[in-house]
């Protein structure tokens, strides 16, 4: 009778909104470490926006790798919140990055920002499976990259049962190996969120909405968990969803391969131009909206600027990622020597308005996590 009673308590508690909801990874046996990642995270979407940095611990646009060195520390004090790194070029047994970043370096940094207590997210350009085995695919523009677009075979030759389907294995193999060596000082495996496959809604990535069926995007996705998650036990991974630019949720939910595997709903959209603030308004709503409702994370998980705005963090992507439930935002890297920096001054590498967005009590930079412990750590 007693344990009746209680079991009837605890029902109720459950289901009771201010007790908070006991979310969980879609992987039933994620780490304690990532299982306390996705909590934290889920609850600090109420509280604030963090920050996030492609290769911010790589490299800038007037230095390339020097240890713990980060262009938003520099220009802000603090690292930021959420550290992005890229694996493209991973696949193919190479030492170094499609942006020429040494994997062992990349294992490093990934190792010292965990350590500080910050969020770590993985991106994957993955050259294409097909069209690179083709030597005259060499000479075309983007010819054999993550970019070409030439053959809409690409993801059905990778399946089982495609011809490239053992190679294809081979490269999941390589992507193991890397996860697998991501551990803490006591052999702790390090959470982290990955994002592969993105942008799906454009047609510009051999995985775009128009490169493949929505089928054959949704079953690369489940082979990929599937293969890393059950076949290698790989279980300190947060997988995330992502489109580019959309404007119904229709559009967004085309290809997404289920709650069973994904745990992140996230968007990416760059400002293009004066409708940019009502566009991503109205992504940014549905997005949340159906995220939480699925106990998911979110994210805005690309942005950048309007070039030649010099006041763009604080007047127009602050006020409209405020209104939502955003686990970060992350901008992109700032690619060495590159002659696009934002406000164009290669020796600043934010511009001034940025310490608005930094100063605002919305937003959370390192410092700031630090205080959370988003994983639970003694
Ligand atoms: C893209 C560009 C490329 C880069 C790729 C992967 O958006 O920045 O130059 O190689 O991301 O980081």
């Amino acid at each position: 009778m007693k344990s009746f009673i209680s079991l009837i308590f605890l029902t109720l508690l459950a289901a009771c909104p201010a007790y908070g909801k006991k979310v969980s990874p879609a992987d039933k046996k994620a780490t304690k470490e990532t299982v306390n990642l996705f909590r934290s995270l889920y609850n600090l979407q109420n509280k604030g926006i963090m920050y996030g940095h492609q290769d911010d611990l790589m490299y800038g646009s007037t230095w390339w790798y020097v240890k713990d060195r980060s262009d938003t520390k520099d220009f802000t004090g603090d690292y930021p919140a959420v550290a992005g790194f890229e694996l493209g070029h991973l696949e193919l047994g190479n030492e170094r990055s499609l942006d020429s970043v040494s994997f062992v370096q990349i294992v490093d940094q990934i190792k010292a920002h965990y350590k500080r207590g910050g969020v770590i997210t993985i991106s994957w350009h993955a050259n294409n499976p097909l069209t690179l085995q083709d030597p005259a695919s060499v000479s075309r523009r983007q010819g054999g990259t993550a970019w070409d677009v030439s053959s809409k075979e690409v993801v059905a030759s990778i399946l089982p049962g495609g011809k490239n389907h053992e190679m294809f294995n081979g490269w999941l193999e390589r992507l193991a190996t890397f996860f697998i060596g991501l551990k803490d000082d006591d052999g702790t495996p390090i959470p982290f969120i990955f994002r592969p496959y993105h942008e799906h809604s454009g047609s510009f990535f051999w995985w775009g909405t128009d490169i493949c069926t929505d089928k054959e995007y949704s079953d690369l996705w489940r082979y990929t968990v599937n293969f890393l998650r059950d076949k290698k036990n790989i279980h300190n991974i947060l997988y995330a969803y992502n489109t580019d630019r959309i404007t119904t949720l229709e559009q967004y939910m085309r290809g997404y391969p289920g709650d069973d595997v994904i745990d992140m709903l996230s968007l990416d959209m760059y400002d293009r131009g004066e409708k940019f603030g009502g566009e991503l308004d109205n992504a940014l709503n549905f997005v949340t909206k159906t995220a939480i409702g699925k106990n998911k994370l979110t994210a805005l998980s690309e942005t950048g600027g309007r070039r030649g705005m010099s006041d763009w963090w604080s007047t127009v992507l602050l006020p409209v990622v405020s209104k939502y439930p955003i686990g970060y935002v992350l901008t992109w890297r700032h690619a060495y020597r590159s002659r696009f920096t934002m406000g164009g001054n290669p020796n600043q590498p934010f511009p001034d308005d940025f310490m608005n967005f930094h100063k605002s009590p919305r937003t959370l930079f390192l410092k700031e996590i630090q205080e959370e412990n988003l994983y639970r750590r003694k």
